[in-house]
């Protein structure tokens, strides 16, 4: 099934990941809010009627470790963070309808009515399970109190989630090698009753919500390996104190799992919202619950009744590391208790710096107080984040590349554009001299609302913000084709057409450009003599006349020089080697509540004859090739001397693939088959460390050469 276009008749909700209450922002976290504030912007423009809302994740592991390094409490520690993060959105333009937090009464309310319908439904059950424990600390290890390997890619895994390798969630007791973050002992594992959402009651309504989830492909592809099997059901409860209290009886020393609570604020965040503005100006209901086709009734899960069903229209902005979450737990837990289903999920692509990853602990980062403090404007980073490259690709920051896309777009083309037209129009005629919109400029304006529109409807803001700059282009190309300042005296009526059409496009661009440079906009939008607020202008006002008068405009942006940048290349240089001497000079002291990056050797000695039982031998890579979907991801086809091999390996965080034909490897041959992202995996690449660097021969050993 398709939906219908945006704008429809139903209110919409766009909605951020929450972060968690626990840490400074780089402007690598910013990406999805500034995405999220600018997709809900582009909406409205279009006429839809929208909410953005978002709020703190105050509970779960990650603040409880944290606050416990600080020695605070996990809710002092939470809210202070809240607070911080609910001043520094809107320093960045990202406004918020409504900001609350997970701890609040209405998310606590709606999270224990939501899980209450859950049993009410028989979708919960209790089990026995192993649960990993500190035998030193003696208290049991929840999520991200315990580290080890992912049992499904053998990447480094944190608890709940394998963050650095297949991105999976796991459940408690499927991390491999357990490794307590408290003491750094291994951890054991005892047995606890936990509660359990079963996931495997939504498997076929899952079918056919992710057939019709709109968004990013990857948002749209990923989950269909995750449903194709018997779904794993959901540990909702942990052995904590700091959550929301398990609304079940007898099970006052449970909480649920902040992967519970967090989603649905998303619900309560629209409905505080609601309370605050009144029904009638927006309806959290009509979004959220109205028009969901009764739980369990026949033909649910067919797309017909789905299609009739009167809906609102829920789009998430995520990290492409939630998709699971977003795609597989949250829709069945709105089915679960009757709520309506999300319509697009778009999950962005991480933010690299110069080529790596950010490290808030090596203090690689650009932190968003810093960004502004260097006193560049909010909505350039917007620009930037939002417009370099597709939203799931990953984007690379750096200076260099920030100062070219700035310098060239927005001071070369849009910035220049506007302030030649506007001057000259100011100087010669007072504002906007007296005449009609041309015809080519017209059909040109339509051309940028029509791509605007196509892209708002295809998720893509770079398609957007290309929209309003390519306009610009255009201006400044017809404006220099035209040379108004050689019409003046011969054709003074000539020159009004083409000044009048420049004066037009400038309006168009503010319009278009407002979701990603909302402060820019606004400013180029006074100087058009406009009085209202452009954001309340939607698409129509791009070829509605503009104001007669204005005075002359003062340049919106203004150009960053080779030095600047050289001085915060060295700022950061400097930062980072400060930061790497103190976790140096740390290492001595070796914090007890992390595990160190070095492993220990492992005590457990195995014979020759195990040793022996592995058959590793030299290959060489004919093929390497990208998986779909699959960030870190390599299909590669591998000589081992007596056949060619696939082999899915994690190497592309390192590795180059179209250099790596012909690079011989060291491939474990005798490891079972495995299936990863759909593709047969049939061996193992030997690689070291997180980045996965390849292992390779140094002498002319050839494929099938057994390592011993
Ligand atoms: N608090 C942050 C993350 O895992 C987590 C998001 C919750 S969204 C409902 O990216
Ligand atoms: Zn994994």
């Amino acid at each position: 099934m398709s939906h219908d276009d945006f704008p429809t008749e139903k209110p919409a909700v766009v909605t951020c990941g929450l972060p968690y209450a626990n840490g400074d922002l780089h402007i690598g976290h910013l990406r999805t809010y500034i995405s999220g504030d600018a997709y809900a912007r582009s909406l409205e423009k279009l006429g839809q009627e929208t909410a953005f809302v978002s709020g703190s994740d105050m509970h779960g592991t990650p603040v409880a470790v944290n606050a416990e390094k600080e020695g605070v409490s996990p809710e002092e520690f939470a809210l202070e963070h809240h607070e911080k993060y609910a001043e520094t959105f809107p320093r960045f333009g990202v406004e918020f309808d409504n900001y609350g937090h997970t701890h609040d009464e209405t998310n606590t309310e709606l999270t224990q009515e939501f899980v209450r319908s859950w049993i009410d439904e028989g979708h919960v059950f209790e089990k026995e399970i192993q649960v990993a424990w500190d035998p030193e600390a003696d208290t049991p290890l929840p999520d991200r109190f315990v580290e080890g390997t992912c049992p499904y890619c053998g990447a480094k895994a944190r608890g709940d989630e394998c963050d650095e390798g297949c991105q999976r969630h796991l459940e408690p007791g499927e991390i491999e090698d357990p490794v307590s973050t408290i003491t750094g002992n291994p951890a054991e594992y005892r047995t606890r009753e936990h509660e359990f959402l079963r996931l495997s009651d939504f498997q076929e309504y899952l079918e056919g919500f992710i057939d019709r989830l709109e968004g990013t492909s990857n948002a749209q592809n990923q989950p269909r390996e995750w449903i194709e099997g018997e779904l794993q059901d959901l540990c909702i409860t942990r052995d904590m104190d700091w959550g929301i209290d398990y609304p079940g009886e007898g099970k006052e020393d449970l909480v649920l799992y902040v992967w519970v609570d967090a989603p649905i604020e998303y619900v309560a965040s629209t409905k505080q919202y609601t309370e605050r503005v009144g029904e009638d100006v927006f309806d959290w209901e009509a979004v959220w619950k109205d028009g969901a086709p009764e739980a369990g009734a026949e033909g649910e899960t067919d797309d017909a009744t789905w299609a009739e069903a009167d809906t609102g229209e829920i789009v998430h902005v995520i990290g492409r590391d939630i998709i699971q979450h977003h795609t597989v737990f949250w829709p069945s837990m709105l089915r679960g208790a009757g709520y309506n289903e999300p319509r697009a999920v778009m999950a962005s692509g991480f933010v690299n710096l110069d080529g790596d990853a950010f490290s808030t602990s090596r203090n690689r980062a650009v932190w968003a107080d810093d960004y502004l403090d260097e006193g560049f404007h909010p909505d350039l980073v917007r620009y930037y984040l939002t417009t370099t490259g597709g939203f799931q690709q990953d984007v690379d920051f750096s200076w260099e590349k920030f100062q070219e896309r700035v310098n060239g777009e927005l001071v070369g083309t849009l910035g220049n554009f506007a302030y030649r037209s506007l001057l000259f129009a100011a100087r010669n005629y007072g504002g906007a001299p007296d005449a009609d919109t041309s015809a080519e400029v017209a059909e040109r304006i339509e051309e940028a609302v029509s791509e605007f529109e196509a892209a708002v409807n295809d998720y893509s803001l770079k398609n957007a913000g290309d929209a309003a700059v390519a306009l610009a282009g255009f201006g400044n190309e017809y404006i220099q084709r035209n040379e108004p300042w050689n019409l003046t005296d011969d054709d003074p009526e000539r020159a009004e057409q083409v000044i009048y059409d420049c004066v037009q496009i400038a309006k168009a661009v503010a319009v278009l450009s407002a979701p990603i440079l909302p402060d820019k906009a606004q400013r180029l939008w006074e100087q058009l003599g406009e009085e209202e607020s452009v954001h309340d202008a939607d698409l129509d006002a791009c070829l509605e006349s503009p104001p007669g008068d204005f005075g002359e405009p003062d340049e919106l942006f203004e150009q960053i020089e080779d030095e600047r940048v050289e001085e915060l290349n060295e700022k950061l240089q400097e930062r980072v080697e400060a930061a790497t001497e103190a976790a140096d000079e740390d290492d001595d002291s070796e914090e007890t509540d992390t595990v160190s990056d070095i492993e220990p050797v492992s005590d457990d000695r195995i014979s020759f004859e195990e040793f022996q039982d592995l058959d590793v031998r030299v290959g060489e890579i004919e093929v390497a090739e990208p998986i779909e979907g699959a960030d870190d991801l390599a299909r590669l086809e591998v000589d081992i001397g007596v056949e060619t091999r696939q082999i899915v390996a994690g190497i592309k965080q390192l590795h180059d693939l179209d250099e790596l034909p012909g690079t011989k490897v060291v491939v474990v041959a005798n490891l079972e088959q495995a299936e990863l992202f759909g593709v047969e995996s049939n061996g193992m690449v030997l690689a070291a460390g997180e980045d996965a660097d390849l292992l390779t021969t140094h002498g002319d050993s050839v494929p099938g050469t057994k390592v011993k």
